[in-house]
């Protein structure tokens, strides 16, 4: 396959990122077609990156001059673009989350394996970070012993409008969902979720910040915090409490500034400026794979499962209690040996 050619669906502020990151970083591969529910955004990338500027989503995925589909656009629309790109036979890789719910998830990989053919790799780009990475790599030496707690912290500068206590579940901690399944090797056997007082700088009605607390089938808990309006910037920690140490997510660097009689570091303030060289790395193997015609990284059950647990934790922020995660077995067609797919 030459190269890749590309299209975009959704050209807000992570979709105008990776058309960037597609057509300027990534070897292999350009932006050929766009398409945005806001047609300016839409029009405004068809004219920087000379792609054609389509009128649906599913006029993207329909395309002769597309090969592979990124789906960016709200996560409620995440479903109807991932199915009309398998459909029409095209890889696609979709921002996370998969579905905002499990049965919109479920009815992604029923097309997927009636088709045959693995084609969908889900954006959670936290498996491409260097800092987790290395976290998981950790465990896995078996030098600290078993990770027994996790405490995992994921704040947001400011709230984007819109925003739901739902979404902090849905929208933002799918990441720590996906990325503690992926780096602890195993499946969640329930979850609670517990409402601190809120900030007075969220809407009153907004649940923010939240408490998460994830089981796993072995017994070691997750507690996630998620403060999506925590004023001071962006930023994602993760604690491993291991038998014989502790592990922990590096801090980004920066430089260290000394002014005035202080000492002081920079706190970055975007997510696309925190995890850079995790989304080039995802975007890299994914068209690096594609091109020997295979899919990689996290798939649609990694998505459907991420869901199954947030269907939990929102029914816990609704009731307070401690409730259980539903279990069912992985699909042959998603196991890591399948044919086609590249196990990172
Ligand atoms: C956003 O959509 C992302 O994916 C970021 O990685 C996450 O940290 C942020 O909370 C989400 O809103």
């Amino acid at each position: 396959m030459d190269i890749i050619r590309v299209g975009v669906i959704g050209c807000g502020y992570i979709g105008k990122d990776h058309i960037r990151r597609i057509n300027t970083v990534v070897p292999g591969a350009t932006v050929t077609a766009v398409y945005d529910i806001v047609d300016d955004n839409g029009r405004e990338m068809a004219d920087k990156w000379n792609a054609d500027f389509l009128d649906s989503g599913e006029d993207v995925a329909a395309s002769d001059n597309v090969d592979a589909v990124l789906i960016a656009s709200s996560d409620p629309t995440h479903e109807q673009y991932a199915l009309a790109a398998i459909k029409n036979g095209k890889y696609v890789l979709c921002e996370k989350p998969l579905a905002p719910d499990p049965d919109g998830c479920r009815r992604i990989m029923e097309e997927e394996m009636s088709g045959g053919k693995r084609l969908l790799q889900v954006g959670f780009m936290r498996r491409y970070d260097a800092g987790y990475l290395a976290l998981k790599e950790c465990i896995r030496s078996g030098k600290f012993g078993s990770p027994i707690l996790v405490h995992c912290a994921h704040r947001n500068p400011r709230l984007f409008a819109g925003y739901t206590s739902s979404m902090l579940i849905t929208n933002c901690a799918v990441h720590e969902i996906d990325t503690m399944r992926w780096l602890l090797e195993e499946n969640y056997a329930a979850c609670r979720v517990a409402v601190p007082r809120k900030t007075s700088q969220s809407p009153a009605e907004l649940l923010d910040p939240q408490m998460l607390y994830l089981e796993t089938d072995s017994g070691r808990l997750i507690d996630v915090e998620v403060f999506n309006n925590c004023q001071y910037g962006y930023d994602i920690r993760c604690e491993i409490v291991c038998e014989e140490g502790l592990l922990s997510l590096p801090v980004p660097s920066s430089i260290g500034m000394v002014s005035s009689g202080r000492r002081s570091t920079i706190v970055p303030q975007e997510w696309t400026a925190r995890f850079v060289q995790a989304y080039d790395d995802e975007f890299n193997r994914w068209i690096e794979c594609m091109r020997r015609g295979n899919t990689t990284g996290p798939t649609a059950w990694d998505g459907y499962q991420t869901a199954v647990a947030a269907a939990a934790l929102l029914e816990s922020q609704k009731t307070g209690n401690r409730v259980l995660i539903p279990k069912e077995e992985t699909p042959e067609f998603y196991h890591n040996d399948r044919k086609g797919y590249e196990h990172a």
